[in-house]
């Protein structure tokens, strides 16, 4: 197995009150259900469950004055899973997230950021996930965890961690995205963040596509996370994700990328998101996250 930590800290957030499809909060357990943990112990690593966050639904939506849904509860929810990644990296355990809608990467990346201050981003996306409250169409905060983590957005979100630890804009890299909307493509612009569509996958093929991306990811930085959006995936794959687009990621593609991204042993964090068992057959999604934590944990290394 790559040899970046052996011993690892599961960390489940039951939130989807970032997202517009309910149901993704029982993602963590959907995940677990499907094994994870076994999965990696039988792989050789030690693996400490650190149990879920788990987000209170308020009574009636409401907005906490802003345009953004439920920002007082996913703020605190985040807050919480920053400190908590944060205090099993001091630890020496290997974070891994297991969400829960995509907003959760705003806690988890805050967590990461204060031991690993330069930090790279895979983040693997049908979406861009690069709104601010000012541009976001729906108010859902799950399309706004990039931003926030480079420091745009809502305050109340921003200082999650601290406004002085954030992302820098040329070590983060998409991957899969193929549902962009135009004010994401603005600031994507505007700040020069590379964005390898499923265009560019289909004319380099994955294999150049992540070497590039891993360079982008690695170069200046102390350590790479991995954030995995199972709707980057093709629907084929993946029935259980609330915002599905058509032509995605096939499954070995998928798996390819994570098992280079393993090779480079440079991986410090990766969260697994938007797995939601209510709209999924059989679990097959988390069936398929189980899978795919395998290959970033160098499960296929003989
Ligand atoms: B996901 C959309 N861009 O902001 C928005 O699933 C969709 O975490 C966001 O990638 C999808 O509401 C967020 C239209
Ligand atoms: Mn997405
Ligand atoms: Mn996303
Ligand atoms: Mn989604």
């Amino acid at each position: 197995k790559p040899s970046i930590n052996s011993k690892l800290a599961i960390i489940g957030v039951a939130i989807d009150l970032g997202a517009g499809t309910p149901g993704v909060s029982l993602g963590p357990a959907a995940i677990r259900f499907a094994g994870v943990t076994e999965r990696l112990s039988n792989i050789g690593y030690q693996v400490e469950d650190m149990g879920d966050i788990v987000a209170i639904k308020p009574v009636s939506p409401h907005t906490d004055g802003t345009n953004l849904k439920n920002l007082d509860e996913v703020a605190r929810v985040n807050n919480l899973l920053c400190e908590k990644v944060s205090t099993a990296m001091s630890a020496n355990l290997f974070p891994l997230v297991l969400g829960g809608d995509h907003s959760i990467a705003i806690g988890t990346i805050a967590g990461v950021l204060q031991h690993k201050s330069n930090l790279g981003v895979i983040w693997f996306d049908a979406h861009g996930d690069i709104n601010t409250d000012e541009t976001s169409p729906s108010g859902n905060i799950h399309g706004m965890p990039v931003a926030v983590s480079l420091g745009l957005g809502h305050d109340r979100l921003t200082s999650i961690g601290g406004t002085d630890k954030k992302l820098n804009t040329k070590n983060i890299v998409f991957i899969g995205c193929r549902d962009l909307d135009a004010g994401e493509r603005k600031i994507l612009k505007e700040l020069g963040i590379t964005v390898f569509t499923m265009h560019e996958i289909d004319r380099l093929g994955m294999t150049e596509v992540m070497t590039r991306a891993i360079e982008i990811a690695s170069n200046g930085t102390d350590g790479i996370h991995v954030s995995f959006d199972l709707d980057s995936m093709d629907p084929v794959f993946v029935q259980g994700t609330g915002t599905r687009v058509p032509g995605g990621l096939t499954y070995r593609e998928s798996h390819l990328a994570l098992e280079m991204i393993a090779q480079t042993e440079k991986v410090v964090s990766a969260e697994f998101v938007e797995v939601n068992p209510i709209i999924d057959h059989k679990n097959e999604t988390a069936k398929t996250a189980v899978a795919l934590i395998g290959s970033l944990m160098g499960e296929w290394l003989i």
